[in-house]
């Protein structure tokens, strides 16, 4: 029902509820929204008032009550600007509640950011549900547009967004630098209900970007290869907080290369004296050649409180490796998960089936050494995982993929189909290499992580 209310000037920040599995993910039962906290904190330190709406806590895990919570927020509160963040797999349910909060009230602001929309601004605007897609970091883009919206303001020379101008046609401004590592907001977790934080997995960013460039990541399609590097006295403050005030135990390290930070021992100095102050134990995941050229980092590592180091492995066929642009070799792999093994660590592996350049012969390599590892037990863990054409990667574009599912929603990262072909290399054969690797798996009593759990619906 729509709405004459006057507008609160507020910005709703919404992370929307994935299908199944993310809440319970890790054994944990909320996750934190990372991305709209940092939003959000950007925009509360400098006071402009935010609310964030993670819907896997707001709805308890249903999803059949995401509409009604909504709703229900927006007669109470009606804000002036609704936010949303967008993965590729949240897409379609972001243009769901898009359309209700159109329908309530159309002249709020919807817009929207993120690895999905970032990528394909046009398609994301064609919708007509959005009134600007940002592109990029959102920080200091959001808070412009936020200040223009509330005292009513053209929004349409800022940079770092993109809209429709006259007879409908896309603007996309120019791009904004971006932040220098002493700009990332350090997390204000009191923007979250404290039954979320105390009750979910935690992530800790300490940099942004990645120096690789893997053609298949849409991490590396936004940052460009550029790092910045969070102050360790803002990293320190995040998780004294994060213990202090809810206990936390257990941090995953989500940096791309955290092994790359050019302070990484007085990082390690932090992280050991909060793992002795207050019991916090982390873990990472790197690259098997940062591993194996540093290896003096990992008695560093252990002695802080690192309990298990992931490494994205992703094929052992060097043909894949250099397709994917992995700039490494799958030797690193095996001698990086021994290392690991020695000084004491959880060892586990990523992988990634059914990339441009891979066929049944290449995967067999990877069925092979998957073999190896386990009868090596060199790797504790696995998530084997398909491969999935995220647009704005460079692989989404190569000419061997032929796809065959246009709805984002089938884009989930534990999906046993493919949404996607190869030349020479058909959807049903990357599936049958696939589930064969599911069986080696549990041929020797291990599954892979992301098919172990059954979620709720
Ligand atoms: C930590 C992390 C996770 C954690 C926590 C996620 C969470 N809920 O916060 C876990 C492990 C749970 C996870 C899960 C998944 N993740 Co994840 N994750 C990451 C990681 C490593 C960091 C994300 C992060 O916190 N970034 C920090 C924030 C501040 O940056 P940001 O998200 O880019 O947001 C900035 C801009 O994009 C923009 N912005 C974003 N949204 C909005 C909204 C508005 C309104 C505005 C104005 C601006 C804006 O401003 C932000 C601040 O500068 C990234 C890789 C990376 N290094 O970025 C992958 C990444 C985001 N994940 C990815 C994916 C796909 C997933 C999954 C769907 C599973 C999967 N296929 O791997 C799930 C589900 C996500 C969910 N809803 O929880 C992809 C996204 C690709 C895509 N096109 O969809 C990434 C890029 C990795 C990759 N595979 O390339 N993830
Ligand atoms: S090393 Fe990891 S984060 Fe860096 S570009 Fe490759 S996949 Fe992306």
């Amino acid at each position: 029902m729509a709405t004459n209310k006057k507008h609160k000037n507020e910005v709703l920040l919404i992370e929307p509820f994935l299908e199944r599995r993310c809440y319970d993910d890790f054994g944990g039962i909320y996750q934190v929204p990372n991305t709209i906290l940092c939003l959000g904190s950007f925009l509360n330190e400098r006071k402009i008032h935010v609310k964030i709406f993670s819907m896997g806590y707001e709805t308890k895990h249903k999803r059949k009550f995401e509409e009604k919570v909504l709703r229900n927020y927006l007669n109470k509160n009606n804000p002036k600007i609704v936010g949303f963040t967008s993965y590729t797999e949240l897409y379609e349910n972001v243009k769901r509640l898009a359309a209700i909060v159109k329908n309530f009230n159309p002249n709020t602001k919807i817009i929207i950011g993120g690895h999905h929309a970032m990528h394909q601004p046009a398609e994301v605007l064609e919708s007509g549900l959005f009134d600007a897609v940002f592109i990029g970091e959102g920080e200091k883009a959001l808070e412009e547009y936020s200040r223009k919206v509330f005292s009513e303001e053209s929004t349409t020379n800022i940079h770092g967004i993109a809209f429709l101008g006259d007879n409908k046609k896309v603007v996309i401004n120019p791009a904004r630098p971006r932040l220098r590592g002493e700009e990332i907001p350090t997390p204000d977790y009191t923007l979250l209900p404290k039954e979320l934080v105390k009750h979910s997995n935690k992530w800790l960013l300490t940099t942004r970007g990645c120096p690789y460039a893997c053609s298949f990541c849409s991490s590396n399609a936004q940052y460009r290869r550029k790092v910045i590097t969070r102050p360790l006295s803002s990293v320190k403050e995040e998780i004294e907080n994060l213990a202090k005030k809810y206990g936390t135990k257990e941090l995953m390290i989500t940096d791309s290369t955290f092994q790359s930070r050019r302070d990484f021992k007085e990082f390690m100095e932090i992280l050991k004296e909060l793992n002795m102050k207050y019991g916090i134990e982390y873990t990472a995941q790197t690259r098997a050649d940062n591993v194996v050229n540093k290896p003096e980092q990992l008695k560093i590592m252990k002695a802080s409180g690192v309990t298990s180091l992931t490494i994205g492995a992703e094929s052992a066929s060097q043909k894949v490796l250099d397709a994917m642009n992995k700039m490494s070799s799958y030797d690193y792999v095996p001698k990086a998960l021994s290392l690991i093994k020695i000084v004491g660590l959880e060892a586990g592996t990523y992988w990634l089936i059914g990339h441009p350049g891979s066929s049944r012969i290449e995967e067999e390599k990877t069925k092979k050494a998957i073999q190896d590892l386990l009868e090596r037990n060199l790797s504790d863990h696995y998530e084997v995982k398909l491969f999935l054409p995220f647009p704005g990667t460079r692989s989404s574009k190569d000419c061997r993929i032929s796809w065959l599912d246009f709805n984002f929603s089938n884009f989930k990262f534990d999906t046993k189909t493919p949404v996607h072909s190869l030349t020479d290399f058909p959807a049903n054969e990357i599936k049958k290499i696939y589930l064969e690797i599911m069986k080696v798996l549990n041929n020797h009593g291990k599954s892979n992580v992301i098919l172990e759990k059954e979620y709720p619906k």
